[in-house]
């Protein structure tokens, strides 16, 4: 049977009689008929990626793509007058992650898939995921998303364990989600579910009762941790998650015939973050339940195991209170106590303990000693790990800590995304770049050649027509293609000073106001979701919708300056957002950002960044060079003096500079006061002038100046367009293939 009959047989139609939905569905259960047929056989070793995050997005075309049917499809689609891209829309978004690191995870999958490797990725099933964002008021306002259909990309499976806590037993429920590779095997992700879930007892908003673990545990990715309930919540779920990937690996060391004494010959387990990291102590347990010594588990555990921060801020590194473990897990504590003590009887120094003089359990320094890999996530991050954050681990186990550099699929992130330049791309240079990211250098000779630049400039401008029609459809928002695109969408956090790009936005306000307009109108794009209890980030929100309304109601600035906040950022908006940017904002704090991803989302699609010397903005300005990337601020050296010395005040630089301080005083003037609220912009202002931890006043200045001169450069569409070339032509690097090799190169060594 051809695709045709497949499809008309499911849908009891024909295809062009057929409803979008009933289109979807029925590619639905094609494509994960064909997945179900490419299983990779078990192998001698597999690397279990355990993460509480997968961001995953929409399945379908990424499916399609990589089992090479795509363009079949469409162009079937297309005879029966049937839009793919109108067919994506049906499929729910799963949000199964916060931002960089589910995203990471999701990619890692795909790469994993794609070169051949045996692998899994290891998680749980939240029934709602993260919030759905809509705004009110100009403010945000969490409401659950519901992506679970009763046909979707799971598969329910036969496999189930028993996860026992302190007080009562919940029974677990696999589901897998087929991950398919270009044009190679299909691996698995497995997501737990609790067998007792119960969606009904969520109410108003995203609030539910966090106490009945047996009814909640799946229900919200990283619920509310800010009170204790949330916290406890939130070490029940990352126990469930361990627990479970514990008990299959060990099942599936069984069905292989294996000696669990052998495990590390067999099985490499990826601490994703130290949300994963109780699966040392439980793989222990459980090892010393089959009547292993507790020396021999900790031995085999320690080979098993590698670890990777995606982090340096202290207040993201996980310490549990003892007094918590012991109400979830109290068959834990007697084995993370054990291994405590063996590091204090080793090492006299408090710096380096598990359980510290408050009684909390420090989840990274449980990795590090009881891992045999320590990784950061790209060069300046992992340097940072082993001068600074981690430099006493460092001291003791140089041999652990390795950099990965980062990566993002391609056929995600360029083939998906932005097919008309993946479809340039290949009739440049061929067909091989899909399969090995390097060749897109070949790219370069076309440096000179104006044909191609200027084509370069038309699909972008094609790709801002998009995202203008996707705009004005979803956020009833006009933009104009003919104006700069410039973009900041990632999550809502300080470190990564959002608050720094709306003073811009206030600067230029300003400046046309006082009758400078810029040579070409510019279109600020933001997306952001904050946490629901992270006040500041919520009021940053406020300050820019309120920009927003400011701008677009003064018909005085609203020809050359545009301000959108879109509503929901997510993956699919990111897939539309990325494609049409021109200028990719990275602006963190340097030190801060542990790599970022988006910035190569957006370097791979031609966009030009603007950024600090932060993350892997290190290595694409090493890759494409000072002319084709605009880079401003402190360098992390001198950012982290200044916490060290304490010297930093942003009050000084208020009080010393006129001109900073007229823009900081606008977010509390009679303008923005009389669109939005005072307690949240005064709580903007007052943060910028007496705390400003994230140091936004001290680059400020330099960045206006930086992004002046940008968008000036911008005018001259030839040099423009280079600087677009070079960095497609520099992004093979970021390939997650690349990544994945190294991972597997270095740590991993599947066979
Ligand atoms: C977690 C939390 C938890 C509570 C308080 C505030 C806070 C702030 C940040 C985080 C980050 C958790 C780890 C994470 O998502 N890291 C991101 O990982 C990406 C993939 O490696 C990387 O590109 C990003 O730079 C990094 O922020």
């Amino acid at each position: 049977m051809n695709l045709q009959q497949v499809l008309e047989q499911k849908l009891g139609k024909t295809i062009a009689d057929a409803t979008n939905e009933q289109v979807y569905y029925a590619l639905l259960s094609v494509v994960k008929e064909m997945s179900k047929g490419k299983e990779r056989k078990a192998g001698n070793k597999k690397v279990y990626y355990i993460s509480a995050e997968f961001l995953i997005g929409k399945l379908l075309s990424n499916n399609l793509i990589n089992l090479g049917i795509y363009d079949d499809v469409k162009a079937l689609l297309a005879e029966n007058q049937k839009d793919i891209t109108e067919i994506e829309e049906v499929e729910p978004e799963p949000s199964l992650g916060n931002g960089g690191l589910g995203r990471l995870a999701a990619c890692f999958l795909d790469s994993i898939a794609t070169l051949g490797l045996n692998g899994a990725g290891v998680g749980l099933n939240y029934h709602y995921g993260l919030f759905q964002q809509v705004f009110e008021n100009r403010k945000q306002k969490e409401v659950k998303n519901p992506w679970m259909e009763k046909e979707s990309w799971l598969t329910k499976t036969n496999t189930s364990f028993q996860v026992t806590f302190k007080d009562f037993t919940l029974t677990s429920e696999l589901y897998d989600i087929d991950v398919t590779g270009y044009e190679n095997a299909t691996n698995k992700l497995h997501l737990f579910d609790v067998a007792t879930i119960d969606e009904s007892l969520v109410g108003e908003g995203i609030n539910f009762d966090k106490k009945d673990i047996a009814k909640n545990l799946t229900l919200f990715l990283y619920p509310d941790d800010s009170d204790r309930e949330g916290q406890l919540l939130r070490i029940y779920q990352q126990y469930f998650m361990v627990s479970n990937a514990a008990q299959l690996i060990l099942k599936e060391m069984d069905e292989n015939g294996f000696d669990v004494k052998k495990l590390h010959e067999h099985v490499v387990v990826q601490i994703n973050d130290t949300h994963p990291s109780m699966v040392i102590p439980e793989l222990i347990r459980l090892l010393m339940g089959r009547g292993i010594s507790m020396d021999e588990a900790v031995e085999i555990v320690t080979k098993t195991c590698a670890y990777t921060n995606h982090t340096i801020l202290a207040e993201a590194l996980e310490k549990w209170p003892i007094s918590f473990l012991e109400e979830v897990v109290p068959h834990l504590l007697p084995i993370i106590r054990e291994l405590d003590k063996r590091v204090k009887e080793k090492y006299d120094d408090k710096r380096v303990a598990i359980i510290d003089e408050s009684d909390r359990v420090h989840m990274a320094h449980m990795d590090i000693h009881y891992g045999f890999s320590v990784n950061g996530v790209a060069a300046l991050h992992t340097d940072i790990l082993k001068e600074s954050e981690l430099k006493v681990f460092y001291d003791i186990y140089p041999e652990k800590f390795n950099n990965k550099t980062n990566g993002i699929t391609f056929r995600r992130w360029l083939m998906h995304c932005n097919p008309k330049l993946a479809a340039y791309i290949t009739e440049l240079i061929g067909n091989g770049w899909k399969k090995d990211a390097k060749e897109l250098e070949k790219l370069l000779k076309f440096i000179d050649d104006e044909t191609v630049l200027e084509k370069l400039v038309a699909i972008k401008t094609e790709n801002k027509v998009a995202l203008k029609k996707y705009l004005a459809e979803t956020e009833q928002i006009e933009v104009d293609e003919n104006s700069i695109f410039d973009i900041q969408i990632k999550r809502l956090h300080e470190y990564k000073r959002q608050q720094m790009n709306a003073l811009y936005v206030i600067y230029k306000y300003l400046e046309i106001k006082a009758g400078k307009r810029p040579e070409t109108p510019i279109t600020m794009i933001f997306g952001a979701k904050a946490a629901p209890a992270y006040i500041l980030a919520k009021d940053i929100i406020h300050l820019i919708l309120c920009l927003q309304e400011l701008i677009a109601n003064d018909p005085e600035v609203s020809p050359y300056l545009k301000v959108v906040m879109v509503e929901n950022y997510n993956v699919t908006k990111a897939s539309k957002l990325i494609p049409a940017c021109d200028v990719s904002e990275q602006i963190s704090l340097a030190s801060k950002e542990a790599s970022g991803t988006g910035n190569m989302k957006f370097m791979l699609n031609g966009a030009v960044t603007l950024g600090t010397m932060d993350g892997a903005n290190v290595e694409i300005h090493d890759l494409v060079g000072e002319d084709n990337i605009y880079i401003f601020g402190k360098k992390s050296e001198e950012v982290i003096k200044l916490y060290e010395t304490g010297s930093y005040s942003s009050w000084d630089i208020y009080n010393n500079d006129v001109e900073i301080k007229k823009i900081v005083d606008f977010i509390v003037g009679e303008e923005l006061l009389a669109i939005g609220d005072a307690e949240n912009l005064g709580r903007v202002h007052g943060d910028l002038i007496h705390k400003d931890w994230f140091m936004a006043l001290l680059d400020v200045k330099e960045y206006i100046a930086t992004k002046e001169k940008m968008f000036a450069d911008y005018a001259d569409r030839e040099l423009w367009a280079k600087k677009m070339l070079v960095n497609t032509a520099k992004a093979g690097y970021f390939s997650s293939d690349r990544t994945i090799e190294d991972y597997n190169r270095d740590i991993w060594k599947l066979n």
